[in-house]
Order: C-alpha cells, then sequence, then structure tokens
C-alpha cells in the first residue's frame, strides 16, 4: 500500500436528520424551516422534491446503518433534529423523538458504528423561524438549552459532539445569497445572524462543559481556501484576505481562539455593520473553546482584486473579482472546482495558526447528476470519478499527516444518497444508492465496495 494511514483512523461518512430522515410529520416532531419554506415556496426546490420523506431514514435506519457498515463506515455523523426533540419555544421535550435518537445510537454501536452527532445542520424548528430565527437573541439562548437537553440524554454513548455545522452558511446563504431560508440580502442582519450563530455555538460549548459529560466537543467549519490569481500583487492578496476573513475566519478564530481577527472586526465597523453585543457576550466566546475541529472541504476560492467598481448592495463580491486558473477541474453537476491540493493548505494552516488542534475531515465528496447512466448491468453504479476523486484527495490529506498535522479521520460526504436542500436530488453522493422512487431502495455502489477495502486496510 503506498498510502497508510494512523492507527485508529476514523473511516466514515457524514449526513444530517434533516437530508437523511424523513418522517417529517411523525413521532411529535414539528417543523422545520425546511418544511415551512417548501409549503410557501415548492418551485424554488429540484424537481419539487421537498423534506418530507428524504432517504427516509427515520424508518430504515436499520437497514441503512447495516449497509453502511458493509461500505465499510465505522463512524457516523448525522445530526439530532431540533425539532424532533424539542416540540415548543418553552423546550417542552418530545420524548418520543428522545426515544428515536437513543435507538439510532444504540443501533450503530450495536453494528460497530461510532456514533457522532451535531446539533444543527440548518434546521431550525419552525417556531423559532415565525421569531426571527438566528436574528432574534432569545434562539441563541434556546439553542443552548436544546444542547444541554442532548447532553443529558445521549452524553453517556457519545464522545464527538459538534454544535453547528458549517454556521457561515446561516447568515451568508440566508442572507445574502438567498438559497435558504429566508433568502434575503441584507448585510446588516447577516452579520449580526453570524454573530448570534457563534454565540450559541460558545454557549453549547458552556453546556457541554457544565454537564460533566466525557466526550469531546467541537464545530464543523467549510474551510474554503483562498487562493489569488497573483500572489505578488498586494491588491490581490488583499481581496484574498478578505474573503478568508469573511469565510474562514469568522467562526474559525472564535470558536478555536476564542477571538474575533481584529482586521474583521474593522472591516465590519468601516461598512457599518458591527452586530450587537451584548455585554459579556465576548467572555462568553473567550472561555468557551472547542476541543477539536471539523473541517468540511468541497472546493476552493478563486480571487483577484477587483477591476471595476462594484455597484449593489454590500456583498463579499465589493472585495473581489474570481478568475479561472488555467486547467482548472470541474465537477460540471455542482459547478464547484476539484483542488485537492486545498486539503494539505487547510492542515498546513491549522498546523502553523491554530496549535495544530485535532481535527478531521467532516465532509468531502462529489454530487453527480444522473448517476443512472453509470449503472451496470446489474444495476450496480460504477462510479469510479468517485474513487479516483476519494483517492486524489487522501493523498494530499496523507502527506500533511506525515508532515505532522494532527487529522484523525476522514468523513464522505455521503455514505448514502441523501437530499440536498434546494438541490434535493438532483446530484448524488452516497456509496449506496437511493432510489427514491422505489421506497428508498438501497444499493451498494462500486465505490461502496471500494471504500470497504480501504476502511478494513487502513489506506490504499
Ligand atoms: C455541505 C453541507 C451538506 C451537504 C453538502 C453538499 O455544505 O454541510 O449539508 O448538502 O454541502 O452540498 P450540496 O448539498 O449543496 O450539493
Amino acid at each position: 500500500m503506498d498510502y497508510v494511514f494512523p492507527n485508529g483512523f476514523l473511516w466514515g461518512g457524514a449526513s444530517s436528520g434533516p437530508q437523511s430522515e424523513g418522517g417529517s410529520n411523525e413521532g411529535g416532531r414539528v417543523k422545520s424551516e425546511w418544511d415551512y419554506w417548501f409549503e410557501r415556496e415548492p418551485e424554488r426546490f429540484f424537481d419539487g422534491v421537498g423534506p418530507a420523506v428524504t432517504s427516509d431514514f427515520y424508518h430504515k435506519y436499520k437497514e441503512y446503518i447495516q449497509k453502511m457498515r458493509q461500505a465499510g463506515v465505522t463512524s457516523y455523523r448525522t445530526s439530532i433534529q431540533w425539532s424532533r426533540v424539542i416540540k415548543d419555544c418553552e423546550g417542552t421535550v418530545n420524548e418520543e423523538g428522545v426515544a428515536f435518537y437513543h435507538d439510532v445510537i444504540n443501533e450503530m454501536i450495536a453494528n460497530g458504528i461510532e456514533p457522532m452527532m451535531c446539533l444543527h445542520h440548518f434546521d431550525l424548528p419552525e417556531y423559532w423561524v415565525k421569531k426571527g430565527g438566528f436574528e432574534n437573541r432569545e434562539t441563541v439562548f434556546a439553542f443552548a438549552k436544546f444542547a444541554a437537553v442532548c447532553f443529558e440524554r445521549f452524553g453517556d454513548r457519545i464522545t464527538y459532539w459538534t454544535t453547528f455545522n458549517e454556521p457561515v452558511i446561516i447568515p451568508e446563504t440566508g442572507y445574502l445569497y438567498q438559497r435558504h431560508y429566508p433568502a434575503v440580502c441584507d448585510a446588516k442582519k447577516a452579520a449580526q445572524v453570524g454573530f448570534h450563530v457563534q454565540l450559541a455555538s460558545s454557549l453549547a460549548v458552556e453546556e457541554f462543559r457544565k454537564s460533566g459529560c466525557s466526550g469531546k466537543i467541537g464545530i464543523i467549519i467549510n474551510l474554503t481556501p483562498t487562493y489569488c490569481e497573483n500572489p505578488d500583487k498586494a491588491e490581490d492578496r488583499k481581496a484574498a484576505d478578505i474573503l478568508d476573513l469573511i469565510f474562514n475566519r469568522s467562526f474559525l478564530d472564535p470558536s478555536v481562539k476564542g477571538e474575533y481577527p481584529e482586521e474583521l472586526t474593522e472591516l465590519l465597523k468601516e461598512e457599518g455593520i458591527l452586530p450587537e453585543i451584548a455585554e459579556g457576550d465576548l467572555d462568553i466566546i473567550r472561555k468557551n473553546t472547542i476541543d477539536y475541529l471539523g473541517v468540511n472541504y468541497y472546493h476552493p476560492r478563486r480571487a483577484k482584486a477587483r477591476t471595476s467598481v462594484y455597484e449593489g448592495p454590500l456583498m463579499p463580491e465589493k472585495y473581489y473579482e474570481p478568475y479561472t486558473p488555467s486547467g482548472q477541474k470541474m465537477n460540471t453537476s455542482r459547478g464547484w472546482e476539484i483542488y485537492e491540493p486545498a486539503i494539505y493548505d487547510i492542515a498546513k494552516n491549522i498546523k502553523e495558526n491554530y496549535g495544530n488542534l485535532p481535527w478531521y475531515i467532516s465532509e468531502n465528496g462529489m454530487g453527480i447528476q444522473g448517476e443512472e447512466e453509470y449503472m451496470d448491468e446489474n444495476g450496480v453504479v460504477t462510479d469510479d470519478y468517485r474513487i479516483e476523486f476519494i483517492k486524489d484527495h487522501l493523498k494530499y490529506l496523507h502527506k500533511a499527516i506525515e508532515e505532522g498535522s494532527n487529522c484523525f479521520g476522514y468523513h464522505l460526504w455521503a455514505p448514502f444518497d441523501c437530499w440536498s436542500w434546494i438541490n434535493a436530488y438532483k446530484n448524488r453522493y452516497g456509496l449506496l444508492r437511493v432510489d427514491i422512487y422505489d421506497n428508498c431502495k438501497i444499493t451498494m455502489k462500486k465505490s461502496g465496495t471500494w471504500f470497504k477495502e480501504l476502511s478494513d486496510r487502513n489506506g490504499f
């Protein structure tokens, strides 16, 4: 084998409650932001497929868990849906929801899969949506209360907790780029929501420390390295640095170091969008840093200085223009660049600038449209492109580990095809295929068989 990984390296996959469970009005679950939005604007969702059924993990979790194990998954991260566990703004616990997650966790353990739980994967309950979501400070404290319930109920069996998945997506996509609810473009609100989400995460860390649970608490951040067209040009470097502040360091620094980068505070001040911060908030953030980091990596960002004056509402585009590097590789289904060396650069950044804290790749993967085309005569999706994609990324991860990076695992998005928000089932990511028009029938793809070998041999 050319690439052997450290002993105990976690091989697994990630999904989330709202993208996999379905059963959206069963077991006492209340509506979430996705149910709420789909009811109002179903035309926004690819092929009109909404969040009600998704991959039906709610009913089929035993089969999924067995088949994931057969595909070599030995650790699985999903999220506990706030809307399944807490019924209302008062924090009333839904015991049926709790029982569901007890069963899922126990089933994973019984099948040799390490359960890893995230507490927020873009799924605000409707009762908080109606009160302004994370624009409202009350939501922040309600989240911390929900987190405390989860630590109390499941903390005896979960070692790896995370507060939020890709927290920056909440302000970025809901309040700037309009691909999540409430789909507005308002930089001032985005800054306030971003701050509230960080505060909610830090309060959840505080609850975790109080709970006395023996596991670890982290956060999952989508680190998107920004490369500039000409590193010798100060203006290009500046454009890249600003994007790094907005998209990466806005959550990375407060979560790991307990403080915001000064340059970010200055930028928000200059734009007149500094969020309201109550007395004591920054102290909470300072005192409640994480134990480990999950990194979602899909694609890089490319930036050069603007060549024209930006006109339009305040957006990150004010500070840069994208460029296309020569020889750029693309995943055309998703419209994302494929650039494997970034994984090495991320590892180096964590090592050099964030104390080499323990971290893992919590998501990396390739969504492909029309995978039916690649089915062989037995109906197996022969997804060699996915196998190559994983290998090419792992080579860079391996190099970083050899050079001392403290990376302890690799999770694929996703072990099985799941619902991708407004893209619904357009792009498939799984090692296991899910036929959503045939009762969510589950079949192993070629990548699933390959991943099993990878995981069994701890390398390739
Ligand atoms: C990440 C999210 C996941 C998942 C994945 C794939 O950003 O954490 O929830 O959706 O991206 O992207 P998409 O679903 O947009 O294709």
